[in-house]
């Protein structure tokens, strides 16, 4: 009898944990994978009523001014009647992702704050209802990804600090947010699954959901097989992901991490290094803010940008570069300017980026190899000397050239490794790219 009570718990826990569980990705689910990772380039977007407070002032705070900053819900929706991007041009916004070399847009379409930034039925927290520009920024934006021949996901936040149903309350948004001490843990999934259905049928083809948040309450039942099970049944072929920053649930399509390239933890996010074998996608800020935070100044360069994304790319994943548009409407000019010398670059040396796959030998401190059919493209990043030893490829090299003039690569093979020979005036300073075909 006592066996049996064990083993009905343990039947019981593995439903509440919860995954979809028989899990098989739709033929469409499968090709939009592989579309997916032939892309490699998305611009990632935090835009809502917090830009508005533009960080108040404090590096390092903009879309969880909310949280930081103990704003009970009374005071935080005030921030919608001033959130009136006039400018807000979706055209010049896609035709910029695009002029960056990028393939999709990742968009917030609710963050923690629980602020809806589309036409939401199931509440009027969102934007058309409560600010003075009262338009679907998102339809805009979709109906413009449409015609440029850009790919829309939409990041929707778990976690909620509005909604009152979000109870037993997590680690964050707690007491300061001014709401009961109660609430209905079932009705609110009923209401997130509700959004998503809303997002998922009146927006066309949505590229995927990034999920965020679930690390707010990690031991919750999220019930993910029926969210899963939804929106793989509304739109099969869009891809689910969750930064809950550890192995991929089933039900979930690609695998994310957040600020570090895969399997690396400097951020202290990721909580496992495993990296899966489904798609995988990091993502980035431009300084140290998703949301607009108009004191951080502290933007990467470019060349940082392009090196990091060119290791991505090493390790076969994606790289999701972040930029919290002004309340304006605008997009920051400091990110602009940068996405622009990254689409220089793309436009020249993305033969070796997109539709690539990891290469043969693993990011080291030197660089990194993607490999698209028979040529392996070297990446070099970072080399003192003028010669560099690479662990010897299993496959026969046919020939070695630079990327840039054709020109042929003196080499060695030895039992230690490929001896390469890079003089420093065949030296490009963000990427010296080789081609070898095997
Ligand atoms: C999350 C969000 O909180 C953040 O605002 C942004 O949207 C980013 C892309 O994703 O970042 C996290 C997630 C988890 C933790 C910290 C930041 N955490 O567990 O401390």
């Amino acid at each position: 009898m006592k066996k049996l009570n064990v083993l009905l718990l343990l039947v019981f826990l593995s439903t509440v944990v919860s995954a979809q569980t028989n899990y098989t990705p739709s033929k469409e689910n499968v090709a939009n994978r592989e579309w997916f990772q032939d892309a490699k380039f998305g611009l990632f977007i935090h835009w809502g009523v917090y830009s508005v407070m533009a960080g108040g002032g404090d590096h390092g705070i903009a879309e969880w001014i909310m949280n930081q900053k103990k704003i009970p819900i009374q005071q935080y929706k005030k921030l919608p009647s001033f959130f009136n991007p006039v400018q807000f041009d979706p055209a010049e916004w896609v035709s910029m992702v695009k002029k960056a070399g990028m393939k999709y847009i990742t968009i917030t379409s609710k963050h923690h704050d629980g602020f809806a930034m589309y036409a939401s039925k199931i509440s009027d927290y969102n934007i058309v209802d409560q600010t003075p520009y009262g338009k679907d920024v998102l339809k805009q934006l979709k109906e413009e990804c449409d015609k440029q021949g850009i790919k829309l996901f939409i990041y929707y936040s778990q976690l909620d600090w509005h909604h009152p149903d979000y109870y037993p309350r997590g680690r964050t948004g707690q007491d300061f947010t001014g709401r009961p001490k109660q609430g209905e843990w079932s009705e609110y999934i009923d209401y997130m699954n509700t959004q998503l259905t809303e997002l998922l049928t009146n927006y066309g083809e949505i590229g995927g959901i990034w999920f965020d948040g679930m690390w707010d309450k990690p031991n919750a039942d999220w019930q993910l097989d029926e969210t899963y099970g939804l929106i793989h049944k509304l739109q099969p072929g869009a891809m689910v992901g969750s930064n809950h920053h550890k192995e991929p649930i089933p039900g979930e399509d690609f695998q994310m991490f957040e600020r570090d390239l895969p399997g690396e933890n400097t951020m202290g996010f990721n909580q496992t290094n495993t990296i899966s074998e489904l798609p995988i996608e990091m993502c980035e800020t431009m300084n140290g803010s998703w949301g607009f935070n108009i004191k951080d100044q502290n933007y990467k360069s470019s060349k940082q940008l392009i090196q990091t994304m060119v290791k991505a790319a090493g390790y076969g994943a994606n790289f999701l570069l972040n930029t919290g548009p002004m309340p304006n409407g605008k997009i920051q000019p400091e990110n602009i300017d940068t996405l622009m010398v990254i689409g220089d670059w793309m436009e020249k040396y993305g033969k070796s980026i997109y539709g690539t796959r990891k290469g043969p030998i693993k990011p080291l401190k030197w660089g990194a190899t993607t490999q698209k059919g028979n040529t392996i493209y070297l990446h070099v990043l970072q080399l003192a000397e003028e010669n560099l030893l690479i662990p010897n490829v299993e496959t026969k090299i046919k020939a070695i050239t630079f990327f840039d003039d054709d020109s042929k690569v003196n080499y060695k093979i030895t039992d230690f490794g490929t001896l390469l020979h890079i003089p420093y005036d065949k030296r490009n300073d963000t990427d010296t790219i080789l081609k070898v075909e095997i």
